[in-house]
């Protein structure tokens, strides 16, 4: 490729690579400890970053990607806020011979060579990991058990992988319903309003399971919850994703359940493959940071720990 042959890179001690991130938006404290992340990194790095928020808008990231392309910056990284719809503009990226790092979410694209890398969680397996702990928990409840769902932002990858990872472990029970299911955009006021929502059937239609998406859905749900004159963590069991640090406060005081862990520290990791493609290395496909889930008991421990 042209851009990895020019006589710039010969001596890349010389002039900062520039890299162009467009960032889907600010919506959750992973949203934020991921920019930060990416921003320390670079600056560690020696890296030069233009960060672009599209506030949610893939019109926007659009617009951004081509600003970078205008600016002719050496690398471009995308966190897509959904996963369609980027064909066309990833071959404007190709045409003008910017390589492209895929960070947090995918892109859903006919020709897997538009892109370098996806760095991002396994969020399938984040899903599978909450059914997993539901199922253990009412183990030995009697009787249906109705789950109501959270999702997040329609057409995100986490979004689509989480549910189907969690109905994967509880999807083909008998006994088990998904009663409320709708999208909630990741943010806590509509985590609150869609609950409410959700809260405004008959006692015996209850649910007694909710599955939020990421923890500020959780929050806003907690709320509703709260305001129906229910508990929280007893008269509905709570799983969110993601696992700041209120979150794990608030699961350490029983009202959330159990917390899925997603790890927005990709900084050093795209850093790294930046360095690598502009060295001209080839890297693999997909790289996933390792996660866990945590309990009331490992709550207060993790806490401790916690960068967002
Ligand atoms: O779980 C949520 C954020 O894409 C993994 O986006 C990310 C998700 C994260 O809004 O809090």
């Amino acid at each position: 490729e042209e851009w990895m042959q020019s006589a710039e890179y010969v001596t890349p001690l010389k002039k900062s690579i520039v890299v162009g991130f467009s960032q889907l938006g600010t919506e959750s404290a992973w949203r934020m400890a991921n920019t930060t992340s990416i921003q320390d990194a670079a600056k560690e790095s020696g890296i030069t970053l233009v960060i672009k928020n599209a506030e949610q808008s893939q019109t926007k990231q659009f617009e951004a990607v081509r600003s970078f392309i205008r600016q002719k910056v050496d690398v471009i990284a995308i966190a897509p806020v959904v996963e369609s719809g980027w064909d066309d503009i990833l071959q404007e990226a190709k045409r003008a011979g910017i390589p492209v790092i895929i960070v947090d979410r995918s892109v859903d694209v006919e020709d897997s060579a538009l892109f370098v890398t996806t760095i991002g969680s396994d969020f399938y397996e984040e899903g599978v990991k909450a059914g997993k702990y539901i199922q253990d928990r009412l183990r030995n409840v009697p009787g249906t058990i109705r789950i109501a769902e959270l999702q997040g932002t329609s057409g995100s990858t986490p979004s689509i992988q989480r549910g189907e990872g969690f109905r994967s472990i509880l999807g083909e029970k008998n006994h088990i319903l998904f009663s409320q299911s709708a999208p909630a955009d990741f943010t806590e006021h509509k985590g609150r309003q869609v609950m409410h929502g959700f809260l405004q059937v008959p006692e015996e239609e209850r649910p007694q399971v909710l599955f939020a998406h990421n923890d500020e859905m959780a929050f806003g749900a907690i709320q509703a919850i709260q305001r129906a004159g229910l508990k929280p963590g007893e008269d509905i069991i709570i799983v969110s994703v993601d696992g700041s640090r209120k979150a794990l406060q608030t699961l350490a005081d029983g009202q959330i359940n159990a917390v899925v862990e997603c790890n927005p520290l990709l900084g050093p990791q795209l850093m790294q493959a930046v360095k690598e493609v502009i060295a001209g290395r080839t890297l693999p496909k997909r790289m996933v940071p390792r996660e866990d889930i945590f309990t009331r008991e490992s709550a207060s421990r993790e806490m401790l720990h916690r960068r967002f």
